[in-house]
């Protein structure tokens, strides 16, 4: 029987649209819920969309539509956003499916029949934003910390859940498990919030004030507090009380979620859990913010960086690949797309996407793609070999402590050790001084890049993925275990490795090209070699040999949403290719199809609005705006242009 894992984000308020914050979490999710299935355990993960109480309605009157329209949109554009990033989530719940709504009645009638439920009057400060009292001393400067506003003084009867009853077993569950709530901090944080006496929470609101919420159980003249409704998604979801899935994952789960959310998390659903008799989650995992000019980002302030348009731009990888990096979990960071870049260009592009492709040319020069058997080895082997293999448990131990930058930087050590070997060994020199022994370092290069690629899987899945099939291996993605990976050599290819593009396009700085057309970059020119290379401003035949022209012919031209320049192609060239053209303006989309044209098939992909684009078209520019280069006689596609 495998270890089960359940993990879950928190359900996103659909007051607004998603940003960073909400991505986040929800790639540390996924990340995690990857890392376990390399694991070898059976998991799940839940993420989904909070849609009752008084910010909804505000929201949904705002946007001139009812609320069950409104929800319905933006839990869509949650919903839909998720597989965009590459997220791998088991279910997605709303807090409106009927199902929940039963569970959350059910768990009300529960706590009720304990005697945990009474009526009284109550006159308290309410923060509208954060939909609860707060006490005096909870208020800075007589202000809601989060939300910078004086709270309401509001007087009404209401049901309150006997929170106070589950202090001292909270205390005595939280000092026995040390993991329960982490990192420490934030432990400390709700410890020192329990050393005060707990007062009741308020659970309820009158219908007469909010009626977009679940009907208590017991009074219909009432609805749901909206925390008491949401926090229970994480049992309903699994099926709560019967379903197996519930027995099943419900002893395994941990939360995830940033510092705003502590309390209810921290202190309310622990005594809820209580309180209906269900054990307690196993760890609370908790996170800081991300900042943005130094103050906190969120949906309320209004100075959102939307996720979707970063992975359009960067590409999804690594977006994902730089927010798992960046942040230290636990502590708050802060959010610049500079940084983003840097890290693109340094790690992504120049470590590993090099590392990739040097090893690959290798594998094609010297042995034709096919890796051979190892032959005699030396130290330096053995000393690649211990770094990746022990990389493996290193990893393991950061990521069970949500120290995912530093799983991160481990394997990039190892990538450096990698580099540093190959600069050592020197291949090029072996392959005429030694061939035996370039075999064997081909192989442990070979075995590192597959330990590699299984490890970045759950931060950069599809980049991965397309490491493991250039690779030939077999065990990809999800199939490939750590234990696995620590088996050196256990996978010979299963075809030829494959030469591919480059996996991560670097980003000119200083140009900021990343939104112009392929056809409008310009490189600099290079720098003359000082050491008896070519002169400056001319190009050796060498050179101009490793340029792939080739005719083709366009099949298709579409245009692309929110681009005045990009027609996004296909291109036969004997195969289809996509070709971004910065050529809108210049031709009618409708005459494109069937036009022969100049290709240069071997260009690095870039991604132009979101598009990848595997080649460049040729194309001269003057003062009445650009010609295409074609044939003059009809020519095959895929015709070599020498
Ligand atoms: O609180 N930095 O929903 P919410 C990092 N519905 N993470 C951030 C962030 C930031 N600046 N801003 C938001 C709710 N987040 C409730 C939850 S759960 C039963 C109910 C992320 O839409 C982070 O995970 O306000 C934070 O806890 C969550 O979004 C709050 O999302």
């Amino acid at each position: 029987m495998s270890e089960k894992f359940y993990i879950t984000t928190p359900i996103y308020y659909v007051n607004a649209e998603p940003h960073i914050g909400h991505a986040y979490t929800t790639i540390v999710a996924d990340v995690l819920n990857r890392f376990h299935k390399l694991a070898g355990e059976e998991t799940f993960f839940l993420t989904g969309t909070d849609e009752h109480g008084d910010k909804i309605v505000t929201a949904a009157e705002n946007s001139g539509q009812t609320p069950r329209e409104y929800v319905d949109r933006i839990s869509g554009m949650f919903k839909d956003l998720w597989p965009r990033l590459n997220i791998s989530n088991s279910a997605f719940i709303r807090t409106t499916d009927l199902y929940h709504q039963e569970t959350v009645r059910n768990i009300l009638s529960l706590v009720k029949e304990k005697d945990d439920i009474y009526f009284s009057e109550y006159e308290g400060l309410y923060c509208f934003g954060c939909e609860r009292f707060y006490t005096e001393k909870e208020l800075v400067d007589g202000k809601c910390p989060d939300h910078q506003t004086e709270p309401d003084v509001i007087k009404e009867a209401n049901y309150f859940f006997r929170m106070s009853r589950y202090q001292e077993w909270l205390v005595e569950h939280i000092t026995q498990n040390p993991e329960f709530i982490r990192p420490e901090r934030y432990r400390n944080e709700v410890l020192s919030f329990l050393s005060e006496p707990l007062e009741d929470l308020c659970i309820s609101r009158p219908k007469s004030r909010l009626t977009w919420g679940i009907t208590l159980p017991f009074d219909e003249d009432f609805v749901t507090y909206v925390w008491f409704d949401a926090l229970i998604n994480y049992v309903s979801a699994l099926g709560y009380p019967e379903g197996e899935r519930f027995n099943r994952f419900w002893p395994h789960a941990q939360h995830i979620i940033a510092k705003d959310i502590l309390k209810p998390h921290g202190i309310y659903w622990p005594c809820m859990l209580k309180s209906a008799g269900i054990e307690p989650y196993r760890h609370l995992n908790v996170h800081g913010y991300w900042n943005i000019d130094a103050g906190k980002m969120s949906k309320s302030v209004g100075n959102v960086v939307d996720p979707l348009s970063l992975a359009d731009i960067y590409g999804v990888d690594p977006f994902r690949y730089f927010v798992m990096r960046e942040m230290a979990f636990g502590l708050d960071s802060e959010f610049s797309e500079k940084a983003l870049v840097n890290r693109l260009n340094a790690d992504l592009a120049n470590d590993l996407g090099n590392l990739v492709s040097r090893s690959l040319t290798m594998v094609h020069k010297y042995f034709d793609g096919v890796l051979p058997a190892p032959g005699p080895s030396g130290e330096e082997d053995e000393a690649l070999r211990s770094s990746a293999v022990e990389l493996v448990e290193i990893y393991r131990g950061h990521l069970n402590k949500m120290a995912f930058h530093k799983g991160l930087m481990a394997v990039w050590e190892v990538i450096s050790d990698v580099n540093k070997y190959i600069d050592a060994m020197a291949p090029w020199v072996l392959a005429k001084s030694d061939p035996e022994r370039l075999k064997t370092v081909i192989c442990h290069i070979y075995e590192t890049l597959r330990i590699i690629a299984g490890l970045v899987w759950p931060f950069i899945p599809a980049s991965a993925e397309k490491i493991q099939e250039q690779l030939g291996l077999k065990r990809q993605g999800e199939n490939c275990s750590l234990e696995d990976l620590k088996k050196w050599g256990l996978e010979k290819p299963v075809h030829p490795i494959r030469k591919a593009p480059g996996l991560f396009p670097r980003i000119d700085v200083k140009k900021k090209e990343k939104h112009a057309p392929a056809a409008a970059r310009k490189e600099k020119p290079k720098k003359a070699k000082t050491d008896g290379g070519e002169p400056q401003g001319l190009v050796s035949f060498k050179d101009f040999q490793k340029l792939d022209l080739r005719i083709g012919v366009i099949v298709a031209a579409e245009e692309i949403p929110g681009s005045k320049k990009l027609f996004k192609l296909t291109v036969d060239m004997g195969e289809e290719r996509t070709v971004v053209a910065g050529i809108k303006g210049h031709y009618e989309k409708e005459n494109l199809p069937g036009m022969q044209v100049l290709l240069l098939a071997n260009l690095e992909p870039a991604k132009l609005m979101g598009v990848e684009s595997q080649g460049m078209l040729l194309a001269a520019g003057d003062k009445d705006g650009l010609h295409l280069m074609r044939p003059d006689s009809e020519t095959t596609p895929g015709a070599k242009v020498k």
